[in-house]
Parts: C-alpha cells; structure tokens; sequence
C-alpha cells in the first residue's frame, strides 16, 4: 500500500465510447492531483476499451483502467472498481457515472464534508431542484424518482431524499470494504442495498446510525445526459428489488437484539 491520491473515483463503464467525455477527465485529472479515477470496462461491446486505454496511458499516475470480460451491471462494475481502489491507500473512494451528469468539479465538494466532518462515512450526491441550482431533469424521471425515493425512505426508516443519483463518496474504511465484500443481490438498486447493508452494520454497533453517518450534499448542477440505457420498465424491477431489501433488512436480518446473518 503506497501513499496515493487521497481521493479514488470509480467510473464505471459500458459501451460508453459515443459519450465518454475523454477531455473532461484528462483536464480535470491535470489541475487535481490527489484524485485518482479507475475506470471499469463492464464487459462494453463497443470501442470503450480503446478510450478508456488512451486515457489510463495519457496519465497513469492518475487513471487506472480495469476490465470485465462480461457485461455484469453497474453495481458489480461498481463493486470491482471499489475493490481494486481499496488495493492502494486511498482515504476516500467514491463512483460516478460517466456520463458526468454530476460534474466533475463536484467532487471536492463531496471531499469536504468528509474532510470536515469525521463521524461521517458516506457522502450522497442529491438532485434536489433549489433557486440558484441548476438541476435539469425529465419531468417523467423526476416524478418516478420521486415515488420510488419515498418507497425506499419508508423502506430504511432514514429520511434520504435521492439515493439514486450516480455519485457518491464514502470514507475509505474496514466497513466499506464489508459492504463491498459479496456481490449485490439487486441490480439498478443496489444504491439502496449499500445503504441496507451499511443499516445492518449500524445496528450492530459497528458504525453509528445512518441518520450520523450519512450525509445528502444537494448538487449545484445536474444534467440529464441523453443515452441513458435505463428503460421505464426498469422501474417495475427496481420496485420487486425494494421488496427484496425490505426481507433482507426485516426479515433475513431482524431488528430486534439478534446478531445481524452475514451480509451477501
Ligand atoms: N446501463 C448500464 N450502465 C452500466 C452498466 N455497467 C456499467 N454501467 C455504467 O453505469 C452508469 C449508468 O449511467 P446511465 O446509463 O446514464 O444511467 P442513468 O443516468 O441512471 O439513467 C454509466 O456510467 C454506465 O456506463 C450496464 O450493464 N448497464
Ligand atoms: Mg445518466
């Protein structure tokens, strides 16, 4: 474990090579020299290789490229690259999509609060739509979000707002890498299931409760970037996925006094 970039930034990949924005990485790489992004290739069936390749050769010390053989699904994309960033001295480690939706000049907003406040282990970007910020979303997605973040609110009884934003920093740790460890059992969902999984820790005492180790940070900017693979259908999945958290936190995993099953 050397002494690297203080901040690692999961960027994962799938046949991203038409929207890939290869001069925002490399500008932004340039001027920020304690952020390390790891680019993971999920299995694209496109040219995203040769990018993400150009990109980790025009600045290693800076861009690391990793490679799944397969399409596996952002949240094992994700998984992989968190799991391969834990591999160097990193004091945080976050993802984020690559699209850029989130700009990139947001990342050391989400450093900050860490650096400011160290009881906190996790940092979620949130689209809330204030004065003076610049969210631009599609009604219909909005709207559907909306539903869905109720659900999942009511779901881990925390008062999140938007656990879905593709952009989030967690405080590199022994529990992250727990909640890392096994692949995720859902799949568009997973956001949540990392936020069930670090429940379950808070209820063993291992971390304190999300509600003091979780921070919302609302986006100055958001954009929706056309070319999102996510279909409407998706949402009738992700709801069926819900369910599935809701049995792992109540019922696999029961609240009251009994240690927590393993996580996976
Ligand atoms: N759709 C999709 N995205 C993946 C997959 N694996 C990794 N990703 C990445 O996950 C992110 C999802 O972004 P996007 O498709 O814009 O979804 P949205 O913004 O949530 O609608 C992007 O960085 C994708 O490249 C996959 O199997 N399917
Ligand atoms: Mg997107």
């Amino acid at each position: 474990m050397g002494a690297l970039q203080k901040t690692a930034i999961v960027i994962p990949c799938f046949n991203e090579y038409n929207r890939l924005r290869r001069e925002q990485f490399v500008a932004y790489a340039h001027g920020h020299e304690d952020v390390k992004f790891i680019f993971v290739n999920d299995g694209s069936s496109d040219r995203t290789q040769e990018i993400l390749d150009d990109l980790c050769r025009s600045n290693p010390q800076n861009m690391a490229c990793i490679s799944l053989e397969e399409n596996r699904g952002k949240a094992e994309a994700v998984r992989r690259g968190v799991i391969k960033a834990r591999e160097t001295n990193h004091r945080y480690i976050g993802y984020w999509d690559a699209d850029l939706a989130t700009p990139l000049d947001s990342i050391p907003h989400f450093v900050e609060i860490l650096d400011k406040l160290p009881s906190i282990g996790i940092v979620l970007g949130s689209r809330v739509r204030l004065l003076g910020r610049r969210i631009d979303r599609k009604p219909a997605r909005h709207y559907l979000g909306r539903i869905f973040s109720t659900a999942t609110s009511l779901i881990l009884r925390l008062p999140v707002y938007d656990t879905q934003c593709g952009s989030k920093l967690f405080r590199n740790s022994d529990e992250l890498s727990y909640v890392f460890s096994s692949p995720f059992r859902t799949t568009w969902v997973f956001d949540v299931e990392i936020l069930a999984r670090f429940t379950i820790m808070a209820r063993s005492g291992r971390i304190p409760p999300l509600t003091e180790f979780a921070v919302e940070h609302p986006l100055d900017e958001w954009t929706d970037v056309s070319g999102s693979k996510l279909k409407t259908g998706d949402f009738i999945f992700a709801c069926f996925d819900l369910i599935r958290i809701w049995i792992f936190l109540y019922v696999s995993n029961r609240p009251s006094g009994q240690p927590p099953a393993g996580i996976g």
